[in-house]
Protein backbone atom coordinates (compact mmCIF):
# COMPACT_ATOMS: atom_id res chain seq x y z
CA UNK A 1 0.00 0.00 0.00
CA UNK A 2 1.42 3.40 -0.82
CA UNK A 3 2.66 5.20 2.11
CA UNK A 4 0.38 8.79 3.43
CA UNK A 5 2.09 11.59 3.47
CA UNK A 6 0.86 14.77 4.98
CA UNK A 7 2.30 18.23 4.00
CA UNK A 8 1.31 19.96 7.33
CA UNK A 9 2.31 23.12 9.37
CA UNK A 10 1.54 21.93 13.03
CA UNK A 11 -0.37 25.54 13.77
CA UNK A 12 -2.17 25.16 10.89
CA UNK A 13 -5.80 25.00 11.42
CA UNK A 14 -6.53 23.31 7.64
CA UNK A 15 -4.07 21.02 8.04
CA UNK A 16 -5.08 20.28 12.14
CA UNK A 17 -8.23 19.57 10.31
CA UNK A 18 -6.79 17.03 8.32
CA UNK A 19 -4.90 15.44 11.33
CA UNK A 20 -8.01 14.81 13.14
CA UNK A 21 -9.55 12.80 10.13
CA UNK A 22 -6.55 10.58 9.56
CA UNK A 23 -6.20 9.43 13.09
CA UNK A 24 -10.22 9.01 13.45
CA UNK A 25 -10.02 6.46 11.24
CA UNK A 26 -6.64 5.05 12.29
CA UNK A 27 -4.89 5.72 9.45
CA UNK A 28 -1.04 5.98 9.64
CA UNK A 29 0.89 8.70 7.76
CA UNK A 30 4.17 10.62 7.57
CA UNK A 31 4.02 13.98 7.62
CA UNK A 32 6.25 16.72 6.24
CA UNK A 33 6.56 20.50 7.75
CA UNK A 34 6.37 23.38 5.40
CA UNK A 35 7.60 25.84 7.82
CA UNK A 36 4.73 28.97 7.24
CA UNK A 37 6.62 31.28 9.04
CA UNK A 38 10.03 30.86 6.97
CA UNK A 39 7.47 31.03 3.85
CA UNK A 40 7.87 27.60 2.56
CA UNK A 41 4.41 27.73 1.66
CA UNK A 42 5.13 29.53 -1.51
CA UNK A 43 8.71 28.12 -2.16
CA UNK A 44 8.94 26.35 -5.43
CA UNK A 45 8.51 22.23 -3.86
CA UNK A 46 5.48 23.75 -2.22
CA UNK A 47 3.80 26.05 -5.40
CA UNK A 48 4.37 22.38 -7.15
CA UNK A 49 2.16 20.43 -4.61
CA UNK A 50 -0.05 22.77 -3.47
CA UNK A 51 -0.25 25.99 -6.61
CA UNK A 52 -1.96 27.84 -4.11
CA UNK A 53 0.62 28.41 -1.90
CA UNK A 54 -1.07 26.68 1.27
CA UNK A 55 -1.16 23.73 3.70
CA UNK A 56 -2.54 21.01 4.17
CA UNK A 57 -1.90 18.75 0.33
CA UNK A 58 -1.83 14.95 1.09
CA UNK A 59 -0.92 12.28 -0.85
CA UNK A 60 -3.15 9.50 -0.34
CA UNK A 61 -4.29 6.25 -2.65
CA UNK A 62 -1.58 7.46 -5.39
CA UNK A 63 -3.55 11.08 -5.70
CA UNK A 64 -2.16 14.45 -4.39
CA UNK A 65 -4.98 16.57 -3.06
CA UNK A 66 -5.25 19.92 -1.66
CA UNK A 67 -8.03 22.08 0.29
CA UNK A 68 -8.88 20.33 3.66
CA UNK A 69 -13.03 20.41 3.40
CA UNK A 70 -12.45 18.14 0.29
CA UNK A 71 -10.01 15.96 1.64
CA UNK A 72 -12.19 15.28 4.75
CA UNK A 73 -14.99 14.73 1.90
CA UNK A 74 -12.51 12.39 0.08
CA UNK A 75 -12.02 9.98 3.57
CA UNK A 76 -15.17 9.94 3.97
CA UNK A 77 -16.58 8.94 1.39
CA UNK A 78 -13.66 6.29 0.71
CA UNK A 79 -13.63 5.40 4.22
CA UNK A 80 -17.32 4.93 5.32
CA UNK A 81 -16.40 7.27 8.77
CA UNK A 82 -20.26 8.61 8.76
CA UNK A 83 -18.86 12.55 9.42
CA UNK A 84 -21.87 13.28 7.41
CA UNK A 85 -25.89 12.48 8.14
CA UNK A 86 -27.37 10.09 5.94
CA UNK A 87 -30.23 12.46 5.01
CA UNK A 88 -29.77 15.39 2.54
CA UNK A 89 -31.24 18.21 5.20
CA UNK A 90 -28.76 16.74 7.81
CA UNK A 91 -25.91 16.78 5.34
CA UNK A 92 -26.40 20.64 4.62
CA UNK A 93 -26.91 21.07 8.13
CA UNK A 94 -23.13 19.92 8.93
CA UNK A 95 -21.95 21.23 6.44
CA UNK A 96 -23.24 24.70 6.94
CA UNK A 97 -21.76 24.65 10.22
CA UNK A 98 -18.24 23.50 9.05
CA UNK A 99 -18.54 26.17 6.40
CA UNK A 100 -19.20 28.99 8.76
CA UNK A 101 -15.78 27.88 10.56
CA UNK A 102 -13.94 26.94 7.50
CA UNK A 103 -15.29 29.07 4.44
CA UNK A 104 -16.28 31.80 6.33
CA UNK A 105 -14.42 32.76 9.63
CA UNK A 106 -10.86 30.82 9.15
CA UNK A 107 -9.45 32.70 5.61
CA UNK A 108 -10.03 36.02 7.03
CA UNK A 109 -7.50 34.96 9.69
CA UNK A 110 -5.52 33.33 7.79
CA UNK A 111 -1.36 34.10 7.54
CA UNK A 112 -1.32 36.54 4.42
CA UNK A 113 -4.68 37.98 5.26
CA UNK A 114 -3.79 39.05 8.68
CA UNK A 115 -0.36 40.26 7.99
CA UNK A 116 -1.92 42.58 5.34
CA UNK A 117 -4.19 44.13 8.08
CA UNK A 118 -1.36 44.29 10.32
CA UNK A 119 0.95 46.10 7.19
CA UNK A 120 -2.36 48.66 7.44
CA UNK A 121 -2.53 49.37 10.81
CA UNK A 122 -4.41 46.68 12.45
CA UNK A 123 -2.73 44.94 15.77
CA UNK A 124 -2.54 41.04 14.93
CA UNK A 125 -4.46 40.11 18.25
CA UNK A 126 -7.09 43.11 17.69
CA UNK A 127 -7.56 41.50 14.29
CA UNK A 128 -8.20 37.80 15.26
CA UNK A 129 -10.06 38.47 17.97
CA UNK A 130 -12.31 40.68 16.40
CA UNK A 131 -13.22 38.14 13.10
CA UNK A 132 -12.78 34.51 15.30
CA UNK A 133 -15.79 36.61 17.80
CA UNK A 134 -18.23 37.38 14.72
CA UNK A 135 -17.50 34.07 13.35
CA UNK A 136 -17.96 32.25 16.73
CA UNK A 137 -21.09 34.31 17.40
CA UNK A 138 -22.52 33.09 14.19
CA UNK A 139 -21.87 29.84 15.25
CA UNK A 140 -23.12 29.71 18.63
CA UNK A 141 -26.14 30.76 16.64
CA UNK A 142 -26.40 28.36 14.05
CA UNK A 143 -25.73 25.66 16.52
CA UNK A 144 -28.73 26.39 18.80
CA UNK A 145 -30.95 25.32 16.52
CA UNK A 146 -29.62 21.57 16.66
CA UNK A 147 -29.53 21.95 20.71
CA UNK A 148 -29.42 18.05 20.45
CA UNK A 149 -26.70 15.49 21.32
CA UNK A 150 -23.26 16.45 22.88
CA UNK A 151 -21.47 17.04 19.23
CA UNK A 152 -22.39 19.70 16.46
CA UNK A 153 -25.00 17.58 15.14
CA UNK A 154 -26.42 14.95 17.24
CA UNK A 155 -23.84 12.10 19.43
CA UNK A 156 -21.09 11.34 16.38
CA UNK A 157 -18.59 13.00 15.34
CA UNK A 158 -19.06 15.07 11.79
CA UNK A 159 -17.27 17.31 9.90
CA UNK A 160 -18.40 20.42 11.92
CA UNK A 161 -17.12 18.88 14.98
CA UNK A 162 -13.37 18.41 13.28
CA UNK A 163 -13.71 21.98 11.72
CA UNK A 164 -14.57 23.24 14.93
CA UNK A 165 -11.82 22.19 17.23
CA UNK A 166 -8.68 23.92 15.16
CA UNK A 167 -10.52 26.77 15.58
CA UNK A 168 -10.87 27.09 19.48
CA UNK A 169 -7.45 25.92 19.23
CA UNK A 170 -7.13 29.23 17.63
CA UNK A 171 -9.55 31.29 19.90
CA UNK A 172 -7.84 30.08 23.09
CA UNK A 173 -4.21 31.21 21.22
CA UNK A 174 -5.49 34.89 20.93
CA UNK A 175 -7.26 34.92 24.16
CA UNK A 176 -11.00 35.38 22.85
CA UNK A 177 -13.26 35.48 25.06
CA UNK A 178 -15.61 32.83 25.10
CA UNK A 179 -17.86 32.97 27.51
CA UNK A 180 -20.41 34.20 25.20
CA UNK A 181 -20.34 31.16 23.28
CA UNK A 182 -21.77 27.95 25.93
CA UNK A 183 -22.80 25.91 23.14
CA UNK A 184 -19.65 26.09 21.77
CA UNK A 185 -17.23 25.45 24.42
CA UNK A 186 -20.08 22.51 25.58
CA UNK A 187 -19.29 20.81 22.58
CA UNK A 188 -15.48 21.51 22.62
CA UNK A 189 -14.94 20.21 26.19
CA UNK A 190 -16.42 17.07 24.62
CA UNK A 191 -14.13 16.96 21.53
CA UNK A 192 -10.79 17.45 23.46
CA UNK A 193 -11.10 14.78 25.73
CA UNK A 194 -11.11 12.48 22.50
CA UNK A 195 -7.73 10.93 21.37
CA UNK A 196 -7.37 11.21 17.80
CA UNK A 197 -8.19 14.94 18.42
CA UNK A 198 -5.43 15.01 20.91
CA UNK A 199 -3.19 13.75 19.01
CA UNK A 200 -3.55 16.22 15.87
CA UNK A 201 -3.13 19.04 18.85
CA UNK A 202 -0.64 21.44 17.38
CA UNK A 203 1.38 20.94 20.56
CA UNK A 204 1.85 16.77 20.29
CA UNK A 205 3.29 17.62 16.35
CA UNK A 206 5.18 20.44 16.69
CA UNK A 207 8.47 19.42 15.23
CA UNK A 208 11.37 19.59 17.88
CA UNK A 209 14.01 22.25 17.29
N1 LIG B 1 -9.23 26.51 2.25
C1 LIG B 1 -7.92 25.98 2.50
C2 LIG B 1 -7.19 26.94 3.41
C3 LIG B 1 -5.77 26.53 3.64
C4 LIG B 1 -5.06 27.60 4.44
O1 LIG B 1 -5.53 28.73 4.56
N2 LIG B 1 -3.90 27.23 4.98
C5 LIG B 1 -3.15 28.20 5.75
C6 LIG B 1 -2.76 27.61 7.10
S1 LIG B 1 -4.19 27.27 8.07
C7 LIG B 1 -1.89 28.56 5.01
O2 LIG B 1 -1.30 27.72 4.37
N3 LIG B 1 -1.49 29.83 5.10
C8 LIG B 1 -0.28 30.28 4.49
C9 LIG B 1 -0.29 31.74 4.19
O3 LIG B 1 -1.25 32.41 4.54
O4 LIG B 1 0.69 32.19 3.62
C10 LIG B 1 -8.03 24.59 3.15
O5 LIG B 1 -9.01 24.39 3.86
O6 LIG B 1 -7.17 23.74 2.93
Amino acid sequence: MEETVLFDYWRSSAAYRVRIALNLLHLPYRTVSVDLLAGDQIGPENLVRNPQGLVPTIEIDGLRMTQSLAILEYLNDTRRAGWLPADPAGRAVVRALAYAVAVDLHPVCNLRVARHAVSLGATMEGWMQHFITLGLNGLEGLLHRNPAGQFCYGDSVTLADICLVPQIYNAHRWAVDLSAFPRVSAIFAVLEELLPFQMAHPDRVKPAG
